[in-house]
């Protein structure tokens, strides 16, 4: 018997699934979209820890597998609809709800990743709460990953993956941007608020502010590395993780976007889902978004964007 805490409220969930449907797609830097998850076993005894948890586009969910032990042998396989070129995959190992649930749930150790059910690769990850890369380098239709060791948790037998990217060879169009920040807040238990977090197709992470003040005059900029035609710029305004937490922020209410040469200014509206700011197109190779006024929430005075790129 082990005892798994209860995952965000199930509004909390349909909310940030909301706002992820319309977020993830082939959009963001060369992250492939996950067609269907299966697995060897899921922890039934409370609900929220279903396959589909490992790529939702949240680190705060995540699969447990259901088996009586630690899980070793457990397995969880990533559908691609069909051959596609697989570069990298990025895994978020254990539970990563918060510091305190990723202490205390089984980390994977050692795990084996398959390509289309042939010869496994066995990898070993770090016992730390950060984001793990291991290359793939080839074509597939499946990626499975298998529990074979795990690094105990202090409270709970079960073993959990909270997120599984798969990256593909290149990067989606308008995605190539290198993010960076007038400041950001220091990490806590939840997380980092660096401004790659606003990149990362993570509906719940997210670049916040670092500074004294409500945001204003704050900014956040894309440096695509060479001239680039963008004429939009789509974002989740807020924090994207629920609802009741994007109410609770600062929003923005007005920004300017400063280019190689020229601004464009305008007055945006908050919104829990993403929103596309569209803007005369101009040839680039940065763009500064300044945060000219907010819409400030009753509990944190911080200005948050959970998602941003730019396109054409
Ligand atoms: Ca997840
Ligand atoms: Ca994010």
């Amino acid at each position: 018997m082990s005892v798994v805490p209860t995952p965000p409220s199930p509004l909390i969930v349909i909310a940030a699934a909301v706002a992820l449907a319309a977020a993830s797609p082939s959009a963001q830097a060369g992250v492939l979209p996950i067609k269907g998850v299966t697995a060897s076993s899921t922890y039934t005894e409370q609900p929220g820890y279903d396959a589909a948890r490992v790529a939702d586009g949240r680190q705060g969910t995540a699969w447990v597998e259901g088996d009586s032990g630690a899980g070793l042998g457990a397995w969880v396989e990533l559908d691609l609809g069909g051959p596609v070129k697989v570069d990298t995959l990025r895994i978020w190992g254990g539970d990563w709800y918060n510091d305190t649930n990723w202490n205390r749930a089984n980390r994977p150790k050692e795990i084996e990743i398959s390509v289309d059910g042939g010869a496994p690769t066995k990898v070993t990850l770090d016992n730390s709460r950060t984001v793990q890369s291991f290359p793939i380098g080839a074509t597939a239709s499946t990626v499975r990953v298998r529990i074979k060791s795990t690094y105990s948790g202090s409270t709970w037998l079960d073993t959990g993956i909270s997120e599984i990217q798969l990256i593909g060879d290149a990067p989606a169009p308008g995605h190539e941007a290198t993010l960076s920040a007038s400041s950001h807040a220091p990490a806590d238990g939840d997380g980092s608020y660096e401004p790659a977090m606003a990149a990362d197709q993570l509906a719940d992470t997210m670049w916040c502010e670092g500074d004294e003040g409500d945001g204003t005059g704050q900014s956040l900029t894309f440096d695509f590395g060479g001239k680039k035609s963008v004429s939009s710029l789509t974002w989740v305004n807020g924090i994207g993780g629920s609802l009741p937490l994007w109410m609770q922020a600062n929003r923005a209410t007005k920004v300017t976007l400063v280019f190689d040469g020229g601004e464009h200014t305008a007055e945006v509206r908050p919104s829990f889902k993403p929103t596309t700011l569209s803007f005369p197109s101009v040839s680039t190779s940065k763009v500064t978004v300044r945060f000219d006024a907010v819409l400030k929430g009753p509990k944190y005075n911080d200005l948050c964007v959970s998602e941003a790129w730019f396109a054409e």
